[in-house]
């Protein structure tokens, strides 16, 4: 458990700075940013569905405050943002799965998905 709400900040921001990082990587991959190599694209696809499974664990109870994206709407809100969280795990265990396929027109319908959950949790519940 977490000392204090600092530490599940950091603990969630840095699961999340991760998680942006290797996914971005795929994206950069897919729309031809630079080189695509499956095998990147599977280990980075591995690291996304580890990585999403952390910064929920981050959202205890007083940490919303801070200078922070997190809006307190994720409090008010906690059994639809962890369903919502709940989805992305399983999308990104998908892209995992797809990623590893080598069928890059199944990557890329799963890294779609997975932005989807991104951007859908991000709309409701982060600052603009
Ligand atoms: C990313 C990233 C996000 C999501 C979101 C998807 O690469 O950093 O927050 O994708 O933009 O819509």
């Amino acid at each position: 458990n977490f000392e204090n709400s600092d530490d599940a900040i950091q603990y969630r921001q840095s699961g999340f700075s991760l998680l942006a990082y290797n996914f971005g990587d795929i994206g950069a991959m897919l729309k031809g940013k630079k080189d695509f190599d499956a095998d990147v694209a599977a280990m980075r696809a591995a690291n996304v569905a580890a990585l999403a499974k952390l910064p929920l664990e981050g959202f205890i109870d007083g940490s919303d405050k801070g200078d922070t994206e997190a809006l307190a709407k994720i409090w008010a809100d906690k059994a639809d943002f962890e369903a919502k969280f709940k989805e992305l795990q399983t999308n990104a265990d998908a892209l995992a799965v797809a990623a590893k396929s080598g069928d890059k027109n199944e990557l890329k319908k799963a890294f779609g998905a997975v932005g989807k959950s991104c951007k859908g949790c991000h709309d409701v519940y982060k600052k603009d």
